[in-house]
C-alpha cells in the first residue's frame, strides 16, 4: 500500500470499517499459504491454480510482495520446457481424494531432455528438468535466455493444460506497489518465464492460424461451464463410461446444483483424456482435438500481459517495443474475428467449425481491458454493460452471463454468478478508457459484496449471498487491491 500505515499494516486513511476488511482479507491470504505458494482454498481446492495465482499476487503486492514473489515463482517453477504454466501445480502432500481431477488422472510427466508427455496413470512423474534444448526460455532479443535445468528444486506433478496468463500483471503490480533491488531480482528471474509462456500461447496455440491462441479445454478460460462453450461441448463425443471410471470430488464439497452438471464434467474429461492420449503435445491438434475455441477473454488477457511486459522489460533492460507491438497486433484480431457488431461484444469462435458462439457472455467483455481497443468497440462493450443485460450498478456487479437470457442461473458457477476476479479485471478496462464513474461504482459494489457476505468465491447475482468456497483467496487478494 502506498502512504503510511497502522502498526499492523493496515493503511492509515482507511475507515474503521475499511480496516476490519483488510485485515479480515490479509487473514484469509495468510490462512491459505502453504509455505511456498497460496492454495485458492483449503476445502474445495488444495493446490496451486495458475491464473489464481496471478491475482494472489497482486493483494499480496500490498501486504506481503516477498510471498508474492515466492508464490509466481512457485509456479513458474513448474513451467514446463515449451513454456505452458499449467493449471494447477499439485501438492505433492494432497491425495486424489481431496482434489478431483489430480495428478494421476494428469500423468504429465516431464521426461529426460524436455520431452513433454503423460507418464502413465499412478507412473512416476519426471522432474521439470527442461530447458537443455533452450528452446522455450529467452527474450526474442535474446538477452535473458533461461539456463539450462535452472528451476531446481523437486519434481512438480501438474496438470497439462494452462489458464489465462494474469501472471505478468501480477509481476508488475508487485514490482510498482514494492520497488527496490530484490524486486528487480525477481522481474530478472521471471521475464524471461514469461516470455516463453506467451510465445507458446501464441504459437503453439495459434490451432486457427490468424493468431489469436486456441484454448483446448474449457478450464483453460478459468470460466469453465459458461455458455461460451456450450455449443463446442455439444460436439464432443463423451468417452463411454468416463464418470464411472473416475469420480467427481467437486460436487461433494459444495452443493451440486453449483456446480458444473454431470454431463458436463463428462465432457470436460473427455477432452481432457484426449489431449492427455496425445502427450499434450499440439501439433495438428486440428485434426485430432475434440475442443479448440479463441476466447475473447483469454486473448484479451494475453494482450494485456504483453503490455504488462513492456513495462517490465523496461525495469531489465529488453526491449519494451516488441511487446507493445504484439499487444497491438493481438487487439486488432480480437476486433476482427471475435467482434459481433449486432451483438456489441466479443464472443468467442470455434476452430473446428468457424462458428462464433452466440450467447452473451461476461468473456466477451473483457476485451475492455486492452487501452488500445478502437473507441467504436469501447462505446459498444459500454453500452452492453450499462444495459439491463449486465447491469452496471453501485449495488450489483457485473455478472457472469447475459440477466435476460432464458438459461441465466443465478447459482450455477459461471453461469450468471458474480466472480469477483472478472470485475477487477472489468474496473481496471473501465478505468483504461477513462470511464472512471463507472469503474467506481464497480469498486464500491465489489465492496459492498464482501462487506455483506464475506471473501466467498462467487456471488448471487439478485441478492449477494456468498456462495462455494467461503475463504476464497482472490476475493481476499483483489478486496485488498481495491482498498490500498
Ligand atoms: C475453477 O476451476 C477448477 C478447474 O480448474 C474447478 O472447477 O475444479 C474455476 O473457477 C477457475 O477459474 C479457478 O482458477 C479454479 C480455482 O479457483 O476453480
Amino acid at each position: 500500500a502506498t502512504g503510511s500505515t497502522k502498526p499492523d499494516g493496515v493503511p492509515d486513511q482507511l475507515s474503521e470499517a475499511d480496516a476490519a476488511l483488510w485485515r479480515g482479507a490479509t487473514t484469509i491470504l495468510s490462512a491459505n499459504w502453504t509455505g511456498t505458494h497460496t492454495v485458492p482454498s483449503r476445502t474445495l481446492y488444495p493446490h496451486q491454480w495458475s491464473w489464481d495465482a496471478g491475482f494472489v499476487s497482486i493483494g499480496l503486492a500490498h501486504t506481503a510482495p516477498e510471498r508474492a514473489w515466492r508464490d509466481l515463482r512457485s509456479l513458474f517453477e513448474a513451467q514446463w520446457p515449451d513454456g505452458r504454466v499449467p493449471h494447477i501445480v499439485f501438492d505433492p502432500g494432497v491425495t486424489e481424494r481431496d482434489y478431483f481431477p489430480g495428478p494421476t488422472f494428469w500423468a504429465s510427466g516431464v521426461g529426460p531432455g524436455g520431452s513433454v508427455g503423460p507418464s502413465g496413470p499412478g507412473g512416476p512423474v519426471g522432474a521439470n528438468g527442461g530447458r537443455a534444448n533452450g528452446n522455450a526460455g529467452g527474450a526474442s532479443d535474446g538477452t535473458f535466455p533461461v539456463p539450462a535445468g535452472t528451476n531446481g528444486g523437486p519434481p512438480r506433478l501438474s496438470s497439462g493444460i494452462v489458464q489465462p496468463p494474469v501472471h505478468a500483471i501480477g509481476a508488475w503490480t508487485v514490482y510498482r506497489c514494492a520497488p527496490g533491488d530484490a524486486a528487480a531480482e525477481e522481474l530478472r528471474w521471471l521475464y524471461p518465464r514469461l516470455v516463453a509462456q506467451q510465445e507458446y500461447l501464441a504459437t503453439a496455440r495459434n490451432v486457427g492460424g490468424a493468431g489469436l491462441s486456441a484454448i483446448v479445454h474449457p478450464w483453460e478460460s478459468g470460466l469453465d461451464n459458461s455458455p461460451s462453450w456450450d455449443e463446442a461441448l455439444a460436439a464432443v463425443p463423451v468417452a463411454p463410461d468416463v464418470l464411472r471410471r473416475y469420480a467427481r470430488r467437486d460436487n461433494q464439497v459444495v452443493a451440486s446444483d453449483h456446480r458444473p452438471t454431470d454431463d458436463d464434467y463428462a465432457r470436460y474429461l473427455t477432452i481432457a483424456l484426449s489431449y492427455r492420449e496425445g502427450g499434450y503435445r499440439d501439433a495438428d491438434l486440428g485434426m485430432r482435438h475434440p475442443f479448440l475455441v479463441e476466447c475473447p477473454g483469454f486473448n484479451a488477457l494475453r494482450g494485456a500481459a504483453e503490455l504488462a511486459l513492456a513495462r517490465i522489460a523496461e525495469v531489465v533492460g529488453a526491449d519494451p517495443a516488441v511487446h507493445r507491438a504484439r499487444a497491438a497486433s493481438i487487439t486488432r484480431l480480437l476486433v476482427d474475428r471475435l467482434f459481433d457488431p449486432q451483438t456489441g461484444m466479443f464472443h468467442p469462435l470455434d476452430v473446428r467449425t468457424g462458428r462464433r458462439n452466440p450467447a452473451r457472455c461476461v468473456n466477451g467483455l473483457l476485451p475492455l481491458i486492452l487501452p488500445g481497443l478502437p473507441a467504436a468497440q469501447v462505446a459498444s462493450l459500454v453500452a452492453v454493460l450499462e444495459s439491463d443485460r449486465f447491469g452496471i450498478s453501485a449495488r450489483m456487479p457485473v455478472p457472469s452471463y447475459d440477466r435476460s437470457a432464458a438459461d441465466f442461473d443465478p447459482f450455477r458457477y459461471w453461469r450468471g454468478p458474480v466472480w469477483f476476479n472478472i470485475n477487477w479485471l472489468l474496473r481496471r478496462g473501465l478505468r483504461a478508457h477513462g470511464q472512471v464513474e463507472l469503474a467506481g461504482l464497480v469498486r464500491t459494489a465489489l465492496l459492498d459484496l464482501v462487506r455483506g457476505s464475506g471473501y466467498y468465491e462467487y456471488f448471487h447475482p439478485g441478492n449477494a449471498a456468498g456462495i462455494g468456497s467461503p475463504a476464497f483467496s482472490w476475493t481476499a487478494a483483489l478486496t485488498l487491491d481495491l482498498l490500498a
